[in-house]
């Protein structure tokens, strides 16, 4: 053999080594995506700003298009959220589209825009805050959703299960939990106030509301029975009273009735998407969908 066929020969086979690492490295692009491994609650999520009911009474103001006009009395402040949540990013893109100019968006946390809502319902203050459905607060106050003509909040939405690369795959019993994890809005509003009504801690309280409703328990776990030492399950969440009930029952529903261990890992929103993209976290069951969270399902799904 000359030389010049032996060069040849390396050549094809150095073409054919990198086109064998393009096709697996595309295999493992793909291999490192979250995927959706359940529903939540199907529909009946919403979100957009919320303000007591006698602001719209005495304003006499029904629409976000007309806040900018009302300013000055809302002290130029949205009280918002977390940053990184999705309804501070709607948010800020309703300041652009209805040109709310002078008003700032305050990040804080939920519970201090709570703190915020209640503070003012109790003296009778002009307040706007992001808010959103499911949530306790709305049957304990008498509070109003802004009109959003734009359908910057879009319209509802789903809260949907999503599993870190490859656990489905890996583990049918939680895929299975995980396609039957699903609540009726009564039955998601019910555990939400179940738990901000009582004194329990919320694990506790998570697992009494659990107890109360066999035949939604069943439903869940079908005829999985329970076996000691299933594995460790991280779930990830961030501190909104939707995700804590959903991860605290989840929790209560797999270790009792199925035999995991299971940690809850609480986040920042943008943490816990890369946390389960990079697999230091099994699942999460707060993802809202389409739009809340397009940002987390475009970069990581
Ligand atoms: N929320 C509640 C979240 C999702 C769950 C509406 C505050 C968010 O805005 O990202």
């Amino acid at each position: 053999m000359n030389s010049k066929i032996i060069k040849i020969g390396a050549v094809a086979i150095v073409i054919i080594l990198v086109a064998a690492g393009v096709v697996l490295f595309a295999g493992n692009t793909d291999d490192s995506k979250i995927e959706k491994v359940g529903t939540v609650l199907d529909n009946g999520a919403k979100s957009g700003l919320v303000v007591p009911s006698y602001v719209v009474t005495e304003l006499n103001i029904t629409s976000i298009s007309e806040l900018e006009e009302y300013a000055s009395e809302f002290n130029n402040q949205i009280i918002g959220i977390d940053a990184g949540a999705g309804i501070m990013a709607l948010t800020e893109t309703a300041i652009e589209n209805y040109d709310l100019d002078s008003f700032t968006l305050v990040t804080s946390s939920e519970a201090t825009m709570l703190a915020a809502l209640i503070s003012a319902y109790d003296s009778h203050e002009v307040i706007v805050v992001t808010l959103w459905d499911p949530h306790w607060v709305g049957g304990e106050y008498d509070l109003v959703y802004l009109e959003d003509p734009d359908y910057v909040y879009g319209t509802t939405e789903s809260i949907e299960s999503w599993s870190r690369p490859g656990l489905s795959s890996e583990d049918s019993v939680i895929a299975e939990i995980m396609s039957n994890y699903e609540y009726a809005l009564p039955e998601f509003n019910s555990l939400l106030s179940y738990i901000a009504d009582s004194d329990k801690d919320i694990a506790v309280a998570a697992g009494e509301w659990v107890e109360a409703h066999p035949d939604l328990l069943n439903s869940w776990i079908g005829d999985i029975e329970y076996q000691e030492g299933r594995g460790t399950i991280t779930i990830g969440l961030v501190d909104w009273a939707c995700a804590m009930g959903s991860s605290n029952a989840l929790k209560y529903v797999l270790e009792t009735y199925v035999g995991y261990d299971v940690t809850l890992m609480s986040l920042n929103v943008g943490v816990m998407y890369e946390g389960l993209s990079n697999g230091e976290i099994d699942l999460i069951t707060t993802a809202w969908l389409p739009l809340t969270h397009a940002q987390y399902i475009d970069t990581y799904a």
